[in-house]
């Protein structure tokens, strides 16, 4: 537990945060020192910070004499206080069954959502860039929900989802194929592929689904959320860097083999995926995050509201529900998209209700209500 100074009058707080964050991170500093407060340890200063483990401990030296309190999240003994973040740890993965999709750790931080002005292929909707905070840690799919995850949803609930928009690739144009759906998308998936043809009220049913099954709390992720998973604390375009010509490498985007399978009229990646459509999740490198296709592969259904640009966006990471609601945020860019689509900041509205055969969805998961007495 805490250092104790001679002499002082000392509370040790220990504010075991699930960060990886640095421990100057004035945010988790800020957090220390409240909760040291608000237990009766006034005036704190941080005495040290250190990592144990998976946490991040900070040792608060309070203004005045060091209280006792054990109730609730609260707890102090022997004149030290802790406080616990009950979560799995940054960067472990984890599955709430054995069917159910596999899941990544993120830490809480701060980035600079939207791209800068001098972005190749940047939108006028990426725009003001802006500093976001995802306060909490939370967990998001290490990939794209697959077919055979949103099959077994399906089996379960007999949820209906007929009808898609596909590229038609003999007539080169988009069409509406009321024959088609998430299983006969008009090009051959098997099970490891990601779902498409699923409208943002599919994507929220199956994390409906998942939340019943398993009493965690699955939803979809916001926005900030998203991008703050994709850039995996990269500053660049893309998590692999700034160009385009590199994409190959590390996503399914529109390229030189879909090019020539399904005569998409626009500018391809001049480089070769191997794949003319969607590709079996986690067939490229993940991000640092240890996620994968955030990138590429199919749009991302996101939580958010559409709005034209980030004036007025929460700070704190939040969802936005001010705005078009009937629209909702898509993100990162899909199997069909040329180069300015498959970047960190990219955006795309899309209607709700709409199924299309580039866009599918992973989801995120709340994590727990927090702290803790510790063991
Ligand atoms: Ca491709
Ligand atoms: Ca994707």
């Amino acid at each position: 537990m805490g250092r104790l100074l001679p002499g002082a009058l000392l509370c040790a707080a220990l504010v075991v945060a699930a960060g990886l964050a640095a421990a100057k991170d004035p945010d988790l500093s800020e957090q220390a020192l409240q909760a040291a407060a608000s237990v009766g340890c006034p005036a704190g200063i941080i005495e040290e910070s250190r990592r144990e483990g998976a946490f991040l401990v900070f040792d608060v030296r309070c203004g005045g004499e060091a209280p006792t309190v054990s109730a609730g999240a609260v707890f102090c003994r022997d004149g030290t206080c802790a406080f616990r973040v009950a979560e799995p740890a940054p960067g472990t993965a984890f599955r709430d069954c054995p069917h159910c999709p596999e899941m990544a750790t993120l830490p809480p931080g701060s980035f600079v959502m939207g791209s800068p002005e001098r972005e190749g292929g940047r939108g006028q909707d990426e725009g003001p860039a802006h500093k976001a905070r995802i306060v909490a840690p939370f967990a998001i799919a290490r990939h794209e929900t697959t077919r055979a995850e949103f099959a077994a949803f399906v089996r379960d609930t007999g949820h209906e989802s007929a009808g898609c928009g596909i590229w038609d690739h003999r007539a080169r144009k988009r069409t509406f194929a009321d024959t088609a759906d998430w299983f006969a998308p008009g090009f051959t998936q098997d099970d490891g592929h990601p779902v498409v043809c699923v409208s943002w009220e599919d994507a929220r049913a199956y994390a409906d689904w998942l939340s019943a099954k398993t009493g965690a709390a699955y939803r979809l992720p916001s926005e900030a959320e998203w991008e703050y998973a994709a850039r995996a604390g990269t500053v660049s375009a893309r998590f692999w860097g700034e160009g385009h010509d590199r994409a190959c490498a590390y996503a399914n985007v529109h390229d030189l083999t879909g090019k020539q399978q399904n005569k998409l009229r626009w500018e391809p990646h001049f480089c070769d995926d191997g794949f003319g459509w969607t590709s079996p999740v986690g067939s490229f490198p993940p991000n640092s995050f240890g996620l994968y296709d955030m990138l590429g592969n199919v749009w991302e259904w996101t939580e958010d509201c559409w709005n034209d640009d980030y004036k007025g966006a929460p700070a704190s990471g939040a969802a936005r529900t001010d705005g078009n609601c009937a629209y909702r945020a898509i993100r990162g860019g899909s199997w069909m998209d040329p180069p300015r689509g498959a970047r960190s900041a990219g955006r795309a509205a899309e209607r709700a209700g709409a199924r299309n055969d580039p866009v599918g969805f992973r989801v995120a998961r709340s994590l727990g209500a927090g702290l803790r007495a510790p063991e």
